[in-house]
């Protein structure tokens, strides 16, 4: 049966349906009944292990197609009217075109195979700041992970009603044929279409593809900012509640700055963080003037490899139960499941790698693979902020971009105001790990995180985030952090973590005017004796290195800079431009 009259979605449905010709069309109703049933039928099929139901209460095990184990950038494509629009930084195809090549993929692509309607809703159904998709897709792994990141149900649909206000998308696994694999954007149309994968992040629809990618060209045209940042609540001794989002590349450690534990001298006096969210925000300029921000997410799609019981308590604790892992690693004995890092060595037991194969680490092999994840519900995190749910804003007193970078950046500094705050973002970069494939230490241009997640040209991007100014008399304040300043033998100079607090602590003091700092030619950088160090071993001597600014490491980033810049040509912000000279001339040899 139908769950809307709504004459968009049920055209948009059947037209789709008569294209991939699935036997049956189910809806999604949002009744636990129906996931249970569907959890069911995906242990049946053997899509889904059952895991220790004391032990990880609600919990299953995925394990993808070793061929889609992550986002697949080179083949995700912004298809608006034209190139330019999509911007060099983007993959282009003419809209026309990608749909011919889709409508062929799509062609039959569902026979024998269920059609599920998902209707999803990002943020608190009938909230102010909610908005609301229809996924189609023939995955119940999709339908059972988008249950958890987003409302699904049929009170979307009564929320919707017959407005044709919201996001369409197309998901077939198809094949999970590589060469076929395509995760597109139809900006202008507000549509997306994932084929040949089931790998979540170009899958669960709900989260980079409409989040990011369509949203930020919605707040483009409605005067609003969909960002790749975390949230967090920032309580001090006296109860106030301080806001800040944070925008970092991976491997920064965003997951763990939302889930911030304050260090055991904080949580004395009485500091407590709150996770409001970990992957996006959505920005707007409220009446006050002040931006204010809430998570459109319902869950967390994080990494597991690296969360453990020191490095993220809170993430770890969110995974506890009603939790999907994806491609970690099985103990047959107890059904439970592991990850590289969550302890020193692998349990004892009777273990499966990610591919499910017996596995016990002696051939040097990783048991679960590196972009494992864990699909957990934000509502079991520890730290969630009471606010997650309320379905209203949180003001934000300060934005923080960051990066991994050994030697140029400093511990913190803030900008000298919004515009040049936007050159600082749209100049991020980090350094490689070698957790990824390639070279280490390369510098990665990022800007503002949003490198695979901007839905239209970045420079113009850029241009609407100095126009956001104009709408922002009591603009948060804009700081760079960068918690990876190693000394000359590569040792990380700042013990990062909890400690981290003591910088947030810092740039809340510079947003209410409690702090002084020097000027520098990049910004203002704080003095040595106002960050609080009491109960770390690090040395002032040590935080005055991690402050200190390096002229060559300076010269060689304005050189990066402008080669990146380059590619945008005249339609690069002239404010970006003088920004980039300044910054040139004040470390001119
Ligand atoms: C993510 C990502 O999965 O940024 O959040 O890739
Ligand atoms: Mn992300």
């Amino acid at each position: 049966m139908e769950l809307t009259q709504n004459r968009q979605v049920l055209s948009a449905l059947h037209k789709t349906a008569e294209l991939t010709q699935p036997d049956e069309i189910v809806w999604i109703d949002g009744s636990e009944a129906q996931l249970d049933a569907l959890r069911a039928l995906a242990v049946e099929s053997g899509d889904l292990i059952p895991l220790n139901e004391e032990k990880l209460p609600g919990c299953y095990l995925a394990r993808s197609n070793p061929n889609d184990v992550a986002r697949v950038e080179d083949r995700t494509f912004i298809c608006s009217r034209t190139r330019e629009e999509a911007g060099p930084t983007n993959n282009w195809m003419d809209p026309d075109e990608m749909r011919g090549i889709l409508h062929g993929i799509l062609a039959g692509s569902m026979r024998g195979r269920t059609m599920y309607v998902i209707p999803y809703s990002m943020g608190p159904v009938g909230s102010e700041f909610a908005k609301y998709g229809i996924e189609l897709t023939d995955s119940v792994y999709v339908v059972l992970n988008m249950a958890i990141m987003t409302r699904v149900g049929k009170d979307v649909l009564d929320a919707m009603g017959d407005s044709a206000d919201f996001i369409f998308g197309v998901h077939a696994m198809c094949e999970l044929d590589p060469e076929k694999r395509y995760i597109v954007h139809f900006p202008e149309e507000n549509r997306i279409v994932s084929v040949n994968s089931n790998y979540g992040g170009n899958v669960l629809q709900g989260k980079k593809c409409f989040s990011l990618r369509i949203a930020s060209v919605l707040g483009r045209n409605e005067g609003w900012l969909a960002e790749h940042m975390l949230i967090l609540g920032i309580q001090n001794p006296q109860g106030e509640i301080r806001y800040v989002t944070g925008a970092f590349p991976s491997a920064c450690g965003k997951t763990n700055l939302a889930m911030l534990i304050p260090p055991e001298g904080y949580r004395k006096n009485g500091w407590k963080c709150w996770t409001v969210g970990d992957d996006i925000a959505w920005l707007r300029p409220g009446k006050d003037g002040r931006l204010w921000a809430v998570n459109p997410e319902n869950g967390f799609f994080g990494v597991a490899p690296g969360t453990s019981e020191k490095s993220n308590p809170n993430a770890l604790a969110s995974t506890s139960r009603d939790t999907i892992f994806t491609n970690v690693v099985l103990n047959e004995d107890d059904r439970t499941v592991w990850w590289e890092g969550m302890t020193k060595t692998p349990p004892e037991g009777r273990l499966v790698n990610w591919k499910g194969e017996p596995w016990d680490g002696s051939d040097g092999t990783k048991g679960a693979h590196p972009n494992s994840r864990f699909t957990a519900p934000a509502r079991n995190c520890p730290c969630i902020s009471p606010e997650f749910e309320s379905g209203t804003a949180v003001p934000i007193s300060a934005i923080i971009f960051g990066g991994r970078r050994a030697k140029t950046a400093p511990l913190v500094y803030q900008s000298r105001d919004w515009a040049h705050g936007v050159f600082v973002g749209a100049t991020m970069a980090s350094e490689t790990t070698a957790a990824a494939v390639g070279a280490v230490g390369v510098v990665r241009r990022d800007p503002m995180a949003m490198r695979p997640f901007c839905g239209y040209n970045m420079a113009d991007y850029w241009q609407h985030w100095l126009d956001m100014e104009q709408v922002l008399p009591n603009a948060p304040k804009i700081f760079n952090v960068n918690w990876f300043r190693t000394d000359e033998e590569g040792h990380f100079l700042w013990p990062g973590f909890g400690d981290n607090l003591r910088v947030l602590e810092w740039i809340l003091k510079r947003c209410f005017d409690e702090a002084d700092a020097d000027v520098t030619p990049i910004g203002f950088v704080p003095k040595p004796e106002d960050i609080n160090l009491d109960g770390t071993d690090v040395t002032r001597d040590t935080l005055r290195e991690i402050l200190s600014l390096d002229a060559a490491s300076w010269r060689e980033n304005c050189a990066g800079i402008r080669e990146y810049f380059e590619q945008f040509g005249e339609r690069l912000p002239a404010s970006l431009r003088a920004d980039l000279e300044a910054l040139e001339a004040a470390f001119a040899e």
